[in-house]
């Protein structure tokens, strides 16, 4: 078996914590290098290398990928939605400088696999709302998605032209307790956990009646190594997938939360994200992650709502 050494960027952020530790129970500690511009999360600590690294610093970075041997990267380095539409050159330039960097270290380095992200943000408000496809019309609206939809495409470009084994799934919002979001529209879904716990009250930026695609991380992280280890062959997109599991609104799921604490209470005042969640989809069609490599959720509201208090109220 070829041993592998992987490098996550961006290892402090919410996906960046599960994914390092899920990485590590399959390459084994000290094959798994966590970096980030930030501190070391607590819940990496003691668990494995970790380095300080800009993932716009392209030579320190290359640097690193020598110097550790490294054969895969997972970048998780990007300013999200909401942030991005307050710093629309930085949201860009983070998402771009950053993914073509490791694109072309993957390049040049010949590594075994990359892994990026993209967001259902690529969508835009003339996209299909409910059940969009694979493949349709994408025009997002948001720096953010137009970064992640430029990205895409230079994987699909780097895959086609110089044969880097690029990798990437189009995530829902996505919903966990163990490392905080970092700065989406689809963030209130976590917030309303933390404040119904905290306060019982909870007052919503969306509307009441914002559908969202929605994931809950473990099938997140499960969807990640599930399509990182599908052979290269049975792949048909090498843009990014479309995953799905939940599609839910504000209402809902505070209805959910109400079912175990009947006293819970929301209010609404939208605020600017309220347009970033209009231009998306309400649901995702995923029937070609499906066909592909066999993607299946694990989680619907109510098992992800118990699982998410259960875990919060420690
Ligand atoms: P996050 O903001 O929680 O984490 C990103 C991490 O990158 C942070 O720890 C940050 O310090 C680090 N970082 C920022 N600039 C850096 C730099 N220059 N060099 C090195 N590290 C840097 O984000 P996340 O939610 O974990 O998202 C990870 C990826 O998944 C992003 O590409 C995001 O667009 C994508 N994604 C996330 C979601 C979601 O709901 N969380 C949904 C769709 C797509
Ligand atoms: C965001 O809201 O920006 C992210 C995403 C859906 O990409 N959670």
């Amino acid at each position: 078996m070829v041993k592998e050494k992987v490098l996550v960027i961006g290892a402090s952020g919410q996906i960046g914590v599960e994914l390092t530790l899920a990485l590590r129970k399959i390459y084994g500690n000290n094959n798994v290098v966590a970096s980030d511009l930030r501190e070391e999360n607590e819940l990496l600590k003691g668990s494995g290398p970790y380095v300080s690294l800009d993932v716009m610093n392209k030579e320190m970075l290359h640097v690193q990928v020598i110097r550790q041997n490294i054969t895969q990267i997972y970048l998780l380095a990007a300013i999200l939605s909401a942030t991005g539409e307050k710093n629309p050159n930085l949201a860009w330039h983070l998402n771009m400088q950053g993914l073509l960097n490791v694109l072309d270290i993957a390049r040049e380095e010949k590594l075994h696999k990359v892994y990026w992200p993209s967001s259902i943000a690529v969508f835009g408000p003339t996209s299909p709302k409910q059940d969009c496809p694979q493949r349709t019309v994408i025009e997002p609206s948001t720096v953010y998605g137009i970064s992640k939809y430029a990205g895409e495409f230079w994987c699909n470009y780097f895959f086609e032209r110089y044969g880097v084994d690029v990798r990437s799934i189009r995530y829902p919002g996505l919903i966990s307790y163990k490392s905080a979001p970092g700065g989406g529209t689809t963030d209130y879904a976590i917030e309303i956990f933390h404040e119904a716990l905290e306060d019982r009250r909870y007052k919503c930026f969306l509307k009441e009646d914002t559908y969202l695609p929605m994931m809950y991380m473990p099938d997140a992280i499960r969807a990640t190594i599930e399509l990182m280890e599908a052979p290269a062959a049975k792949l048909t997109v090498r843009t990014a997938y479309n995953v799905a599991a939940l599609s839910f609104s504000p209402k809902e799921i505070s209805g959910e939360i109400q079912k175990h604490m009947p006293d819970f209470a929301i209010s609404y005042e939208p605020d600017y994200r309220q347009n970033i969640a209009n231009s998306w989809p309400a649901s995702i069609d995923d029937s070609v992650a499906r066909a592909d490599w066999g993607w299946k959720p694990e989680y619907d509201l109510s098992r992800m709502t118990a699982d998410m208090l259960e875990n919060l109220k420690g």
